[in-house]
């Protein structure tokens, strides 16, 4: 290809203040997200899940493919269905498949095979990675484009005061199934979506320290 595609000006976010002071609180809204598994029972408007949607749906991706399906629940009989088949899958894990060591790794999480929360929740959100796009072409780097994706999903949800868990039931192929989705539409994640309980309770675990997660070079600041 020798033509040069449409290009168009672009132009950065000027964020209203100082930009420390903007990211100070944006980590401040973000730092106080934690997996939740104990929902009520309190709705949540089906527009604000599709707004929600959208901010994760700006996410960048390989070759802008946006190779991901977000699959918003909120039917009783399907979340059923989806806790049945769940709690099938989570059963064979505690029981045999997880191992110890991996078992021992989740205990201070306090987690086992009853998942109450999957019917609970107002919306079962199940995003699917997309092996083909809508035309049947290549997609690529799925797995990292979904992940951004999510995580922009987790982040427009904290903001807008909703609590999320980042649901990996394994294997979570039986959601192609209830869901009626297409082969190449493959189970990513399911996130519960809702607002906690009012003794909705959390681990008491730790984040790591700055300086365990970043080498950082200031050079002569
Ligand atoms: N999918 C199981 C087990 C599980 C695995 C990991 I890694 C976690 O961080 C949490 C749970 C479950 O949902 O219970």
């Amino acid at each position: 290809m020798t033509t040069t595609p449409p290009m168009k000006p672009y132009h950065a976010y000027a964020p209203a203040g100082e930009p420390l002071q903007a990211v100070r609180r944006f980590r401040e809204v973000l730092e106080q997200r934690r997996s939740v598994r104990f929902f009520s029972q309190d709705p949540v408007p089906c527009e604000l899940i599709a707004e929600i949607v959208r901010a994760a749906g700006t996410a960048p991706s390989g070759a802008n493919k946006q190779p991901w399906r977000f699959v918003a629940v909120q039917d009783p009989t399907l979340k059923r269905q989806i806790r049945l088949a769940a709690e099938e899958e989570e059963r064979a894990f505690y029981d045999r498949r997880a191992g110890e060591k991996w078992l021992r790794d989740l205990h201070p999480l306090g987690t086992d095979a009853d998942k109450p929360f999957l019917e609970i929740a107002p919306w079962l959100v199940v995003v699917f990675r997309l092996a083909h796009d809508d035309g049947g072409g290549q997609t690529y780097y799925t797995q990292e484009s979904v992940g951004i994706a999510v995580g922009m999903f987790l982040a427009a949800a904290q903001v807008a005061g909703l609590a999320t868990l980042t649901h990996t039931p394994s294997p979570m192929r039986f959601l192609t199934k209830v869901l009626r989705r297409p082969e190449d539409e493959r189970p990513y994640l399911l996130i519960p979506v809702g607002y906690p309980t009012d003794d909705c309770v959390v681990p008491d675990i730790q984040r790591k320290p700055l300086e365990q997660i970043l080498s950082l070079d200031c050079g002569s600041d």
